[in-house]
């Protein structure tokens, strides 16, 4: 039974990411415990506040964000935090060498029905130690994260995690506190017949991305020539999470619902680190056309449409825009 602590020690991992990673984790057993308590908790329902996305905040939101920053701020490698929640990034020590970026409660619409709910981290390097850290300290491409990977509060509590070239699978055992390797290399399958989409916005998508769609729902009697099958979890995590179990495509496309959104998924912590992940379990993850992990942010906010999964599917999806964006010259 290989802990989470055997496994950092195993990959000699540095000491500081280390520390923080663990510090991130352990904060995920205090989230999973409220969670279920649930109700009886008084962490259900709204916060009574909006945060920087304009969305309105549960009071686990809140909760989350504000144990993450305490536990962080308290952890003399952490030299700044940034998340959902927050409007700028946090400073935390000048001596760190690592910034942390999070979605604290990732599926916030899932918190008061009982659905699977996550937290989603990232891990930077810093490179101004002895200054405080600010948000453009922030802003580096998906490609430098040192760490990344989430905690899925669903029947069981479990972490995804990605430091080397691998995606680690673990699971909390509830009676010792510990996370346990589950799998140790987690693989997807280049070809899918399951896809993730809210399909609600049909209308607001672009041409590639509706006749995309449409293909797939013709199932065998379509250019496809075969079913498929859908599921959609509200919860990035939840689907990520099958995708790295069983194959599969998500994807939170652009659309043209919100005027200054260009989707729905923020770069810095949803699509960077689910994107690290996918990779390192051989899938790909792109805007798409592009790779996600390329980007050069400009904001540590900036939101990203994201089509990610098993890489035969994720590549069709460009095939498709490319195809489009050369009909229109
Ligand atoms: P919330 O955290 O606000 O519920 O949003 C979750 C999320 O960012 C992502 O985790 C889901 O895949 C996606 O939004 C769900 O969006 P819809 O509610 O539009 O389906």
């Amino acid at each position: 039974m290989t802990t989470l602590t055997d496994y950092l020690n195993h990959v000699s991992c540095d000491a500081a990411l280390s520390e923080v990673i663990t510090t991130v984790t352990d904060v995920g057993k205090t989230i999973a415990q409220l969670l279920r308590k649930g109700a009886l908790a008084d962490i259900l329902g709204e916060a009574g506040n909006q945060n920087v996305q304009g969305e309105d905040q549960k009071k686990l939101d809140v909760l989350a964000n504000d144990l993450l920053l305490d536990a962080l701020a308290q952890n003399s490698h952490c030299a700044g935090v940034a998340s959902e929640e927050l409007d700028h990034a946090t400073p935390a020590n000048v001596d760190g060498s690592l910034l942390v970026l999070f979605d604290p409660l990732d599926g916030s619409s899932n918190i008061d029905i009982n659905m699977a709910v996550g937290t989603i981290f990232s891990i930077l390097p810093y490179n101004r130690q002895g200054q405080a850290s600010k948000d453009q300290d922030f802003l580096q491409p998906g490609t430098k994260q040192l760490a990344a990977g989430y905690l899925l509060y669903g029947t069981s509590t479990m972490l995804a995690l990605t430091i080397t070239d691998t995606v680690v699978m673990f699971s909390l055992d509830p009676d010792t506190g510990d996370y346990i390797v589950v799998e140790e290399q987690v693989q997807i399958d280049a070809d899918t017949s399951e896809y993730s989409i809210n399909s609600s916005n049909y209308r607001y998508w672009r041409a590639p991305m509706q006749q995309y769609i449409d293909e797939l729902i013709a199932g065998e009697a379509g250019v496809r020539e075969r079913d498929f099958n859908t599921r959609w979890v509200a919860a990035m995590v939840g689907d990520v999470h099958r995708i790295l179990c069983r194959g599969g495509l998500f994807t939170y496309p652009f659309d043209t619902k919100y005027a200054n959104k260009a989707g729905k998924l923020r770069l810095m912590y949803e699509a960077n680190p689910m994107s690290l992940l996918i990779e390192r379990a051989g899938g790909s993850a792109t805007d798409a056309v592009n790779r996600i992990l390329d980007i050069e942010p400009t904001d540590i906010h900036q939101r990203v449409p994201v089509v990610l999964g098993s890489k035969n599917e994720v590549n069709y999806v460009r095939e498709l825009h490319l195809q489009h964006a050369n009909k229109q010259g």
